[in-house]
């Protein structure tokens, strides 16, 4: 046998059964991140083949915006739409080790769809609590068809979450929202992710906050390869909240919090110390950006560069441009901007303004000469 041959035998051992180029993407965050991860013998290795999301190149912003490079992490290729579910796969294989029959959490939207998504497929019955009438129309829309028990309680994201951890307290069912431990681990992966497609970290890392979840995981995962020597630096985290929801930039709690980024209207961020402590041992800085720059962000991502992301995300962009508008993040920085939801959750948000179809009949002259051609 040849050199050539034995490579490439090789290769074709290495593929799955059913002809995928490799299975990194099958065995999900469990598998590809298995040492990084607190499991043990008996935590289930199971996955909705989360994670693996692109890290897209920009063709058009990056030069808009002066940078030296720019690639944004699209977590809404998520199996259920957002960055949610890299969490809630380690969250609920800890609750099947530990015995649990049920999951509840409080959700402006995505974390109900990722934890009935994983509920209906392991086994788990999953209760979630939303604010009444002020989650996306096609988050709700998951968590009922995967047969998750939707309570939509009155208020804000901020009460739903105090009556879960109380309900935890006193009930047998698990808390899957991100003050439970294990969704943190699981969505540290997504920094690790970023390293090995791009093969160092970013100097600056934009990223949406609401519960502060997100970038105490980010900044944990970064932490950790950075200690393994597995990047060279660290980002600075530049955190974007919505302006009438912006709880750590203005150093108290939103009492009534508003914005059109329905997943980021949260008030009293679970995790504000963290957030705080990512923001200022990265040397970055959470600002806040207005719903009108929110929409301006999220058309131009799919206008310039084809990506359809939820308001929520678009905080990442709007604040990485503010930034750079405002000097504090320099011309030539290699940024990656972290788009968490998918658009297509949130079409009502995003419908706004657009132009309506053109009503044609099939004459195609008269089509022709509508599109001047
Ligand atoms: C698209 O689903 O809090 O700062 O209950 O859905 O980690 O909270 C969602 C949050 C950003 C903010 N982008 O992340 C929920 C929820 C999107 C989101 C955030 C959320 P964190």
């Amino acid at each position: 046998m040849t050199e050539l041959q034995a490579a490439s035998e090789t290769a074709v051992g290495e593929r799955s059964r059913d002809g995928y180029g490799d299975d990194r993407r099958r065995q999900g965050v469990i598998g590809r991140y298995a040492e990084r991860l607190p499991l043990t013998a008996a935590t289930p290795r199971i996955t909705l083949n989360e994670g693996d999301t692109p890290c897209i190149e920009s063709r058009s912003i990056v030069s808009t915006l002066g940078l030296g490079s720019l690639h944004f992490k699209f977590e809404g290729l998520n199996p259920t739409g957002s960055f949610k579910d890299r969490g809630m796969v380690v969250a609920v294989a800890k609750a099947i080790e530990e015995g649990s029959r049920a999951i509840i959490c409080a959700s402006t939207g995505n974390t109900s769809a990722s934890a009935a998504a994983y509920a209906a497929r392991f086994g788990l019955r999953a209760i979630v609590v939303v604010p009444s009438g002020k989650i996306a129309q096609g988050k709700l829309l998951q968590a009922q068809i995967y047969g998750a028990k939707v309570l939509a309680i009155k208020g804000n994201f901020d009460r739903a979450l105090r009556a879960v951890r109380e309900l935890c307290d006193r009930y047998p069912v698990t808390l899957v929202n991100s003050v439970n431990p294990y969704r943190i681990e699981g969505q540290k992966t997504a920094a690790f992710e970023i390293v090995d497609q791009l093969g160092d970290a970013p100097e600056v890392l934009a990223i949406p906050v609401g519960n502060a979840g997100n970038i105490t995981a980010y900044w944990r995962g970064f932490r950790e390869y950075h200690a393994d020597g597995l990047c060279s630096r660290l980002p600075r985290m530049v955190g974007g909240q919505a302006e009438g929801a912006a709880p750590l930039v203005l150093g108290r709690p939103v009492e009534r919090p508003r914005t059109v980024a329905s997943a980021i209207r949260i008030g009293n961020p679970a995790s504000w110390e963290q957030a705080i402590r990512a923001r200022d041992e990265s040397e970055g800085l959470i600002d806040s950006v207005t719903d009108g720059e929110i929409i301006t962000a999220q058309r131009w991502l799919a206008s310039a560069e084809g990506i359809f992301a939820e308001p929520a995300s678009a905080a990442s962009l709007a604040v990485l441009s503010k930034s750079v508008r405002a000097g504090l993040v320099p011309p030539g920085t290699h940024a990656v901007c972290v788009l968490t939801g998918n658009g297509l959750k949130d079409p009502d948000a995003a419908r706004r303004d657009l132009a309506a179809p053109v009503p044609v009949d099939e004459d195609v002259e008269n089509i022709a000469r509508l599109l001047k051609l």
